[in-house]
């Protein structure tokens, strides 16, 4: 492998986008969702399930105060177990002093200044950042002295930490509070947050590894893996992505961490053995060996994101191999025409292969969100279509639909079809809702696409030293800077409805690179008009040299209406056919 040939997203810093249909998703973000999120996460929204997820870091941070002035060490209370998702007796009168929420809650502040570093980035506001100042210093706060930092266990008692890896979500808050102080660090300088994720993410480092008295276990909801992949690439320290290898390595290993973990927690509790259903954590066998995508879908493609970051940075050609692998079983035998993944609410899980049914499907929103992470990561491997094909068919169909026109409502689940009466009669289809919701007491959706869509540019463009790869054809100006010089692509793009592109480019003097655009899938007679030669590999236009200022490339994708039919063993679309233009599927 050539890691030098792999490419990184492109800074956020570089890009401005302009065109109508993305500027405008993004400037909903930022003037909508991003507000809006805020009072979600303090509770402020009526008729909306609550978030809690700040009253949360308010009283563990009182408590770490109390303990501070009682001037002892922090001494933990015995842990008490509330629940998976503790409610208070009387909603209008919570406990100031109680947890509530999910246990994962605090991930709802962490995708939260994720969208806000990124929109930061393109859209400066200071009053936002003060806002979120005050938020950081909230969470900060709450973190003990160590650098444990997950109020569920602050408040309701340390010596639980890490004894329940398979469902307490432990490592996924410390996954999400990275992404978050990453971006926030990125978009502003300031590292208040970013300390505090490496402090967590050192104290994890201590307690997990193979050294004698190190604990073996890996998440139960995969995303510290690749977040420590990107704190690795913030900070350079290599210990951040030792972490993530090891917990990929680990998973599903003899004997089995989930299992051992079961029997231990059963002795303790006094009760009985339960079994542990491993596949819904990607954990049967070692993830070197496994070649179908199975389980929870968001874990599952979280995991896979990760694998290859770690592919990616290390070089590791057997773990790249179980990427393609599970990539073609995702795409093969378990992808909805609107780029859903996870068929079944029973775990919102994959199903089967081929069990793709209509009115039935899961499709989480997260799930194509962690299909266009594992998307890009495999394309800054190997800049294939089809990754491209299915990061823009997941992105158009399933991301964006999640979020209502005016950014204030949401959908959790993306069923294909949907009969308002049968929803509200048959408990089969309980998941599905027939409108888009306010909010989710599991709000991991709505700022799950709030961070997607505010850094797009992000998966759009990526580059390395001598080329920038087009993968989504968002409008607007980028900046690359090749080591001849730096070249800006104008961009003018009425995409997803037209496919007629134009691309201008602007340099003080020649600069010599190549620009690669991608060739989609969807349009059967691509044609790249330039005045350099066109090189097509894998699905992309290639274009070297040295480019002048003024230089033109037209990129025409022309849209007829096409009229799809799934495989045949899709039995449940028999005799129906799908209708489709550009990327978006319509019906
Ligand atoms: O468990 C955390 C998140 O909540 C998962 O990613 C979603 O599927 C939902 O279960
Ligand atoms: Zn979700």
């Amino acid at each position: 492998m050539d890691l030098t040939r792999f490419t990184h997203p492109i800074d956020l810093h570089a890009v401005s986008i302009t065109d109508p249909f993305w500027q405008r998703e993004t400037e909903l973000v930022r003037r909508e969702v991003i507000p809006y999120q805020w009072d979600a996460l303090n509770d402020r929204i009526p008729g909306a399930e609550k978030s809690w997820c700040m009253h949360n870091f308010r009283l563990a941070g009182r408590i770490m105060a109390q303990s501070r002035q009682q001037g002892a060490q922090y001494t933990p209370q015995a842990y008490t177990y509330r629940g998976y998702n503790a409610l208070p007796d009387d909603p209008a009168h919570p406990d100031e002093d109680k947890f509530y929420g999910f246990l994962f809650q605090d991930t709802d502040f962490s995708k939260w200044i994720e969208a806000v570093g990124y929109s930061l980035i393109q859209h400066p506001d200071e009053a936002l950042e003060a806002t979120a100042d005050e938020a950081i210093d909230v969470v900060c706060a709450a973190q003990t002295p160590e650098g444990y930092l997950d109020t569920y266990y602050i408040i309701n008692g340390m010596d639980g930490v890490f004894q329940n890896l398979r469902d307490h979500h432990e490592l996924y808050c410390l996954g999400h509070l990275i992404e978050g102080a990453v971006s926030y660090y990125q978009a502003t300088g300031k590292d208040k947050l970013l300390r505090a994720a490496c402090r967590f993410a050192d104290y994890v480092a201590d307690f997990f590894g193979t050294a004698d008295g190190q604990c073996k276990g890996y998440p139960g909801h995969e995303i510290a893996e690749m977040a420590l992949v990107r704190l690795y690439e913030v900070t350079k320290d290599e210990k951040y992505l030792r972490l993530s290898r090891f917990f990929i390595d680990e998973r599903g290993q003899e004997p089995n961490y989930f299992v051992e973990e079961e029997r231990r927690n059963a002795e303790r509790e006094h009760r009985p053995v339960r079994s542990v259903n491993l596949a819904y954590h990607q954990a049967v066998k070692p993830v070197r060996e496994q070649d179908e995508a199975i389980g929870h879908a968001v874990r599952a493609v979280y995991l896979y994101s990760g694998m290859a970051d770690v592919a990616r940075m290390t070089g590791d050609d057997s773990l790249k191999s179980a990427c393609e692998r599970l990539w073609r079983s995702i795409v093969q035998e378990k992808l909805y025409i609107t780029g859903g993944i996870g068929a079944t609410q029973i775990g919102e899980a994959f199903s089967y292969a081929y069990d793709l049914p209509n009115d039935t499907a899961y499709s989480e929103t997260c799930a194509a969100i962690g299909l266009a992470f594992f998307a890009r990561r495999m394309l800054q491997m190997s800049p294939q279509r089809e990754y491209g094909d299915v990061m823009e068919l997941a992105l158009y169909n399933t991301v964006l639909s999640g979020m209502a026109l005016d950014g204030k409502s949401f959908f959790y689940v993306n069923p294909l079809s949907v009969v308002p009466s049968a929803c509200h009669a048959d408990s089969r289809l309980q998941h599905v809702k027939t409108v888009r919701q306010k909010w989710f007491g599991c709000a991991c959706c709505p700022p799950n696409i709030a961070r997607i869509v505010s850094s797009i540019a992000a998966y759009a463009f990526t580059e390395n030293e001598d080329t920038l790869l087009t993968h989504l054809y968002l409008g607007g100006s980028i900046r690359k800077t090749f080591p001849t010089g730096t070249l800006t692509l104008s961009i003018a793009s009425d995409m997803p409805w037209d496919g007629h592109i134009t691309v201008t480019l602007h340099a003080d003097s020649p600069v010599s690179g190549t620009l690669g655009f991608r060739l989609p899938g969807w349009c059967p007679n691509p044609n790249v008009t330039a005045d350099k030669p066109v090189r097509v590999a894998d699905g992309y236009a290639y274009l070297s040299g040295d480019w002048h200022d003024g230089e033109t490339i037209v990129l025409d994708f022309p849209m007829p209406v096409r009229l799809i039919r799934a495989n045949n063993r899709v039995h449940e679309d028999m005799r129906q056919v799908a209708v489709t233009r550009g990327p978006i599927t319509f019906c």
